[in-house]
C-alpha cells in the first residue's frame, strides 16, 4: 500500500507496505448501530459484525474481531494508509468528569456511569449495558481501553461474558521484522484474537509497538520488563525502578492498552523453586528473580506497586499481574512457590483497584487436568474474582510440536471452570519464534476451546452458531457448514481436495463415506419416506410403536430369538 512511512526517523523504504484483507468466506462487515449520547457528534455507536451470507436466503452475524481490514478489497487498494493508522473510533467520545474518582473504567462504574465502551459491548456480547457496567464494578470484569489508544474497538474480559483469546507476537533478537509482526497482529484478528500482545525483545521495540497499536481494532499488551530490560543491554542486575518507570510511561503513552507485571515475584519466593523440575520458566519471572537475587532486596515492582497504580489509572491501562513462578511442568503444578504467587497477587488486586485501576490475575502454564479446576478456585478466593488470564495450561508435556493441542485441553476446561481469558499457544511453542500460519493454528486452536467452554458455560449466544453450521450440515449446505466454520478456507481445502466440482457443494454426500453410506442422507431419506407415507404424525409413530411392542409380546418378550424363528 502505497505511501507509508517511518514514525519515527525517516528511511527510505517503507516498512510497512501491505497487510491480508479482504472479506473471509461468504461474508461480509456489518454495522449494527445503537444510540449513544455520548459518542460524539454522530450519537450513535456503529456495533461491527461479520455476517454471513447463508444460502438459503438468511444471514447470520459472528462477533468480529477483524477491525475495518475485512472490509477493505481484497488488494487492499481501498486499505487506510498504515502508515497514518486506522481511524480513530474513540476519539470523540465522551466521558464523565471525575469527582475524586480516577478517569478509569472501573470508577466510572462504581459511580454508576454506563460509559459509550460500555454500550459498545453490551451490543456486542448481547447483555444490558447495566449488567457489564455491574460486572465491571466489582471488578469481576475488566475494559483494556488506554485513553492514547482511540484507535481500539472496545471488549471486556470477564467470566460472564465470552472467553476470549490473546495472540502473542513480537520479534525475537534472533528473527522477524516490522512488517511482519504487523501482519501477524491483522491476521490473528482476521481469525478471531480479542486481544494481541506484542512480545517483542528484538530490535525497534518502540516502532514495532507504534505501527501495531496505530494498526490495531483490538486492545494491544506489552511485558514491560522486556523493554527494559534491552535498554541495559539484557543485564538483569542493571534494571532500577527509575528505569523500569520511564518505560511504563513510555508504553502508557504510546496506547498499551494493560500490561504483565510480574510484581508477585517476590524475594522469599526465589528459593521455593529451586527444588523444581523446570525452575523458573517465565521470562519475566526469571528476570525480576535475577534482580532480587542479585542485590537481596525485594523486588522494586512490589515495593513500587502504589507508584505504579498512579501511573496506570492516568491512562487507564490495565494490570495484568504476572504469573512469574507458574509451573513450566507437570511435576511442579500447584505448588508453594506457584501459590505463594497466587496470594500476593491476591494483594496488590486490593492495591490495585483500590486506586480505582483495573486487575486481571495471569495464570498457568503446566497443569494436569485434575489440578485444573483447583486453580480457578484459589484465583478467586485469593484475588476478589479479579478476571483470570490463563496461559494454556498445557494438561501434558509429553507433545513439542502439538503443544497448541496440549495446552487447548487445558484451556477449555479452566475456561469452563471460570477463566475468562486463555492465551493461545502455538504449535512452535517450546521450539521457536511463530510465523505466521502458527499464528492462525494458534487462534482457530484457542477459539475453539473458548466456544466450547461458552457452550457449556451456556453464555446466550454461543449454541445458535452449532446449531446453524449442524443444521446446514444436515441439509447438505456445503457452503454454509464452510461459511460458519472457525476456519472456511481450511473446510473448503479440505472437502475439494476429493471432491472439487462445482455440483459436489449440493451434493447429499462426501468423499468420507461415499454416496451410499451417508448416515445423515439416509436419515434424510427415512424422514422423507416417513413423510410420504404419512408416517410422521405422533398418531401414526405411537401405532406403529404399539403394533411393533404387541409383536415382540407375541414372540414371548424376548430379545435373542432361535435361529429358526423370522
Ligand atoms: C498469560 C498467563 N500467564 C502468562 N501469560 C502470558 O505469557 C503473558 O501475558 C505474556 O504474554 C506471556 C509471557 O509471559 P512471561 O514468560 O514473561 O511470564
Ligand atoms: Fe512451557
Amino acid at each position: 500500500l502505497a505511501g507509508a512511512r517511518e514514525p519515527g526517523e525517516a528511511k527510505n523504504t517503507a516498512p510497512v507496505d501491505a497487510v491480508t484483507c479482504g472479506p473471509i468466506y461468504s461474508s461480509s462487515k456489518a454495522f449494527v448501530d445503537v444510540p449513544c449520547e455520548d459518542a460524539g457528534d454522530c450519537g450513535t455507536l456503529h456495533i461491527p459484525w461479520r455476517r454471513i451470507e447463508l444460502t438459503n436466503d438468511s444471514t447470520f452475524d459472528v462477533y468480529d474481531t477483524s477491525g475495518p481490514y475485512t472490509a477493505y478489497a481484497e488488494d487492499g487498494s481501498d486499505c487506510h494508509d498504515l502508515a497514518d493508522g486506522l481511524p480513530r473510533l474513540r476519539e470523540g467520545w465522551t466521558h464523565p468528569v471525575p469527582s475524586g474518582g480516577a478517569s478509569t473504567q472501573l470508577a466510572w462504574a462504581r459511580a454508576g456511569f454506563v460509559t459509550p465502551e460500555v454500550r459498545f459491548i453490551a451490543a456486542r456480547e448481547g447483555f444490558e449495558p447495566e449488567f457489564v457496567r455491574a460486572e465491571v464494578a466489582a471488578g469481576r470484569a475488566v475494559i483494556p481501553a488506554n485513553h492514547k489508544h482511540p484507535e481500539c474497538e472496545p471488549m471486556v474480559i470477564g467470566k460472564a461474558f465470552m472467553t476470549k483469546i490473546n495472540a502473542n507476537i513480537g520479534n525475537s533478537a534472533v528473527t522477524s521484522s516490522i512488517s511482519e509482526e504487523v501482519e501477524k497482529m491483522v491476521w490473528a484478528t482476521r481469525w478471531g484474537a480479542d486481544t494481541v500482545m506484542d512480545l517483542s525483545t528484538g530490535k525497534d521495540i518502540h516502532d514495532t509497538r507504534e505501527w501495531i497499536l496505530r494498526n490495531s481494532p483490538v486492545p494491544i499488551g506489552t511485558v514491560p520488563i522486556y523493554q527494559a530490560l534491552e535498554k541495559v543491554n539484557g543485564d538483569p542486575v542493571k534494571l532500577t525502578w527509575e528505569l523500569y518507570r520511564d518505560t511504563i510511561i513510555e508504553q502508557c503513552e504510546q496506547g498499551v492498552d494493560y500490561m504483565t507485571v510480574h510484581a508477585g515475584v517476590l524475594l522469599r519466593y526465589v528459593p521455593l523453586a529451586a527444588k523444581r523440575v523446570t525452575g523458573i520458566v517465565s521470562r519475566g519471572g526469571s528476570i525480576m528473580a535475577a534482580w532480587c537475587l542479585a542485590h537481596h532486596q525485594e523486588s522494586f515492582l512490589y515495593t513500587h506497586f502504589g507508584e505504579l497504580c498512579e501511573i496506570l489509572r492516568e491512562y487507564d491501562v490495565t494490570f495484568s499481574l504476572g504469573d512469574g513462578l507458574r509451573p513450566g511442568s507437570i511435576a511442579d503444578a500447584n505448588d508453594e512457590a506457584q501459590l505463594a504467587e497466587l496470594r500476593t497477587l491476591g494483594e496488590l488486586t486490593g492495591i490495585a483497584k483500590s486506586y480505582g485501576v483495573q486487575v486481571m490475575i495471569e495464570g498457568p502454564g503446566h497443569v494436569p487436568m485434575d489440578k485444573i479446576v483447583e486453580n480457578v478456585r484459589l484465583e478467586e478466593e485469593w484475588c476478589e474474582e479479579a478476571p483470570f488470564y490463563t496461559l494454556g495450561p498445557l494438561a501434558t508435556d509429553i507433545a513439542p510440536g502439538y503443544d497448541h493441542i496440549t495446552s487447548a485441553i487445558g484451556a477449555a476446561m479452566i475456561a469452563q471452570a471460570g477463566t475468562a481469558m486463555l492465551c493461545y499457544v502455538t504449535p512452535k511453542e517450546h521450539l521457536g519464534l511463530p510465523n505466521r500460519d502458527d499464528v492462525k493454528t494458534g487462534v482457530i486452536t484457542y477459539k475453539i476451546a473458548a466456544h466450547s467452554a461458552d457452550l457449556a458455560k451456556g453464555h446466550p449466544k454461543a449454541q445458535e452458531r452449532d446449531d446453524a453450521l449442524s443444521t446446514a450440515r444436515f441439509e447438505f449446505r456445503w457452503r454454509d457448514q464452510f461459511a460458519l466454520a472457525l476456519d472456511p478456507d481450511t473446510a473448503v481445502e479440505y472437502h475439494d481436495e476429493t471432491l472439487p466440482a462445482e455440483p459436489a457443494k449440493t451434493a447429499h454426500f462426501c468423499s468420507m463415506c461415499g454416496p451410499k453410506f451417508c448416515s445423515m442422507r439416509i436419515s434424510q431419506d427415512i424422514r422423507e419416506y416417513a413423510a410420504e407415507n404419512g408416517l410422521d404424525t405422533v398418531e401414526a409413530i405411537e401405532a406403529g410403536m404399539a403394533e411393533k411392542s404387541e409383536e415382540f409380546a407375541e414372540a414371548g418378550n424376548r430379545v435373542y430369538l432361535p435361529i429358526d424363528a423370522k
